[in-house]
């Protein structure tokens, strides 16, 4: 009997997958460590996770990370007119985004149709992954390896005393590295935040900050000199994000290198940036870059031009992507979907270990998703 005779345990897998249909829901998940940034405090994260369903009954699923309620109702919206322009096409993200470039130009990409067109992306390269019964690195060509990580949680605007306390807490997470937000309303202040935390963790860990674009280059010069001297490894975004020839000339004249790259929106903002020098390292995020399709394009820009590659947000995609990206620098750990996943991200000793099972790494914890769910 034929099937008697088969060997290999893993059913074949369809010949090609249909986009049939797409289940969004919204959640607000509570943050277990409030972010105050310069731009504002989030107490929680609110999520928008994509169940993609296909006529052969493989799912996709990827979540988006909405900023604000505002932003899950909008994305939640745009979602359902993207599906009626793509139900009964191909699962073939390449050949989707192509489409949906198009379909979207006179509207205008920029902003959340951009993060929108993402997130279906990431679910259908993740039913591909479930389809070929292999996690997405392998299907992308690469193998599984853990990859170093910072604990991006918390060390928002607080008082000093209370950030040194803090950093040593998510340090005891498992983590050696970790990113303090700045941007106070003094250059004084961002220094003493900055020596309170240096101080109190070892002088091995490493520390990141963001300014989350709150400077004018002249300030940013004058802080970004002033942290020279704090054993900082990473100056982020200091000023607005789009401005790359402001960037460029603090990168020359600062010497801890500037990180930027969470706003780019798609791969062509990326390659303008590096053609400015605005960055001497960069970190997409999956949703602004273009989901898993997007983020190969810009792992290929930034092996061209030698610039090291971290990621935003997404760690558990993150984490598959950063496995085939030629200069993967540091993933960006947070825990704000670990609530509503089945099997939030595995840390231990400073890196991520991304998951092994079939497709990007994201399981709903269903019993979370209605608990925290934002109608
Ligand atoms: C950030 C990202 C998302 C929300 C708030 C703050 C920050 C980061 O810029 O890089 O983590
Ligand atoms: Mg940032």
């Amino acid at each position: 009997m034929a099937i008697a005779e088969r060997r290999d345990p893993v059913p074949a897998p369809p010949a090609k997958l249909t986009i049939r249909g797409l289940r969004t829901r919204a959640a607000r998940v509570p943050m277990r460590r409030p972010l105050a940034t310069s731009g504002g405090t989030i107490a929680h994260a609110p999520l928008v996770l994509i169940d993609l369903e296909t006529e052969e009954g493989v799912r996709g699923r990827a979540y988006l990370f909405a900023y604000s309620d505002l932003g899950a109702r909008a994305l939640r919206q745009l979602l359902a007119g993207i599906l009626e322009m793509v139900r009964g096409d191909a699962v073939a993200p390449v050949a989707i985004a192509k489409k949906l470039h198009s379909r979207f130009t006179l509207m205008g990409r920029e902003g959340l149709p951009t993060i929108a067109i993402s997130g279906l992306d990431v679910a259908l390269w993740d039913a591909l992954a479930r389809a070929t019964d292999l996690p997405l690195t392998r299907l992308l060509g690469g193998e599984l390896h853990a990859v170093p990580a910072y604990n991006s949680n918390g060390l928002g605007i607080a008082p000093p005393e209370k950030l040194a306390d803090e950093a040593l807490e998510l340090l005891g997470e498992g983590f050696h590295a970790v990113k303090l937000r700045l941007g106070r309303k003094t250059l004084w202040e961002d220094v003493l935040a900055t020596r309170a935390v240096r101080a109190r963790i070892p002088a091995e860990a490493l520390l990141m900050t963001d300014f989350n674009q709150a400077l004018t280059i002249a300030e940013a010069l004058a802080r970004g000199r002033a942290l020279d001297r704090e054993a900082i490894y990473w100056i982020e975004e200091p000023i607005r994000h789009d401005d790359y020839a402001g960037a460029a000339r603090i990168a020359r004249e600062v010497e801890t290198p500037i990180q930027i790259g969470e706003n780019f929106l798609g791969t062509r903002a990326m390659a303008a940036a590096i053609a400015a020098g605005a960055a001497d390292y960069v970190m997409p995020d999956l949703a602004r870059i273009g989901g898993v399709t997007g983020w190969l394009r810009a792992a290929a820009l930034a092996d061209a031009a030698g610039i090291e590659m971290s990621s935003h947000l997404y760690p558990e995609v993150s984490a598959q992507l950063l496995a085939v990206t030629p200069t993967a620098h540091f993933l960006e750990y947070v825990d704000w979907a670990a609530p509503i996943l089945a099997r939030p991200l595995h840390i231990s000793d400073g890196q991520a270990q991304p998951a092994e099972g079939p497709g990007v790494g994201l399981d709903w914890n269903d019993e979370a998703v209605a608990r925290f769910a934002l109608e």
